[in-house]
């Protein structure tokens, strides 16, 4: 069974259980006149994340491991987007309004799309999630279930918000995750850095932290 170098300590994986989870890798979050930048963040900080999630996704594809995509939004009558979400920030800026890659954060707009590097495969699911979480309101556990995943490599954006809670929400359901550091980004270096450390503290206390090469190799 191949061994992942990863902190606090190495982890052994069966390739068959386990999946590689990339979490909302949007255009909306990615690129500028997006939802991220509206926000006032530098969309550039999350660009690091994608040569990494694509070597991590390659190898994923080419082991035969299940792979599952995420996306963060909403249906565009915004019937599944809680009010004390909406109401944040400018007006302009607030998740349904209008940008530059059509309504921020809405299903079916551009801006919603997973970038083009990484984009899904016919037969890749991809779990549409109306919270920060993957596994809130969606059907991510049964899939995973279905197939016998108990393990989970993570990537994706932000680390410290969608990369974070879906973790926590993975670790309390059993699974064990092994987030690929250099295959996630925030808007906030600190944050990433913090968001890791706190999933690997305390022995592990929701997960271990590898890098993409480690699991790779
Ligand atoms: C945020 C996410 N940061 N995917 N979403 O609002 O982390």
């Amino acid at each position: 069974m191949p061994t992942i170098e990863a902190e606090p300590q190495p982890l052994d994986v069966d390739l068959a259980s386990t999946a590689l989870l990339i979490i909302d890798m949007q255009r909306d979050f990615i690129e500028p006149g997006g939802f991220g930048e509206t926000l006032g963040n530098d969309v550039s900080l999350l660009k690091a994340a994608i040569g990494p999630c694509k070597a991590t996704l390659d190898a994923a594809r080419g082991a035969g491991m299940l792979v599952v995509h995420t996306r963060e939004g909403h249906r565009p009558d915004m019937a599944d987007a809680p009010k004390a979400k909406v109401e944040r920030g400018e007006p302009s800026a607030r998740i349904g309004a209008p940008g530059p890659m059509g309504r921020i954060l809405i299903r079916g707009e551009a801006g919603h799309d997973i970038i083009a590097e990484l984009s899904p495969l016919a037969g890749e699911p991809v779990i549409d999630k109306p919270g920060k979480g993957a596994f809130y309101q969606t059907d991510l556990e049964l899939m995973l279930k279905n197939r016998g995943i108990d393990t989970l490599l993570v990537c994706g954006v932000t680390t410290e918000v969608c990369v974070n809670t879906t973790v926590r929400e993975a670790n309390d359901r059993g699974y064990r995750c092994v987030v690929l550091a250099d295959c996630c980004a925030s808007y906030f270096p600190d944050f990433h850095e913090y968001g890791l450390k706190m999933i690997k503290a305390q022995g592990g206390i929701f997960g271990w932290v590898a890098q993409s090469d480690a699991a790779i190799a």
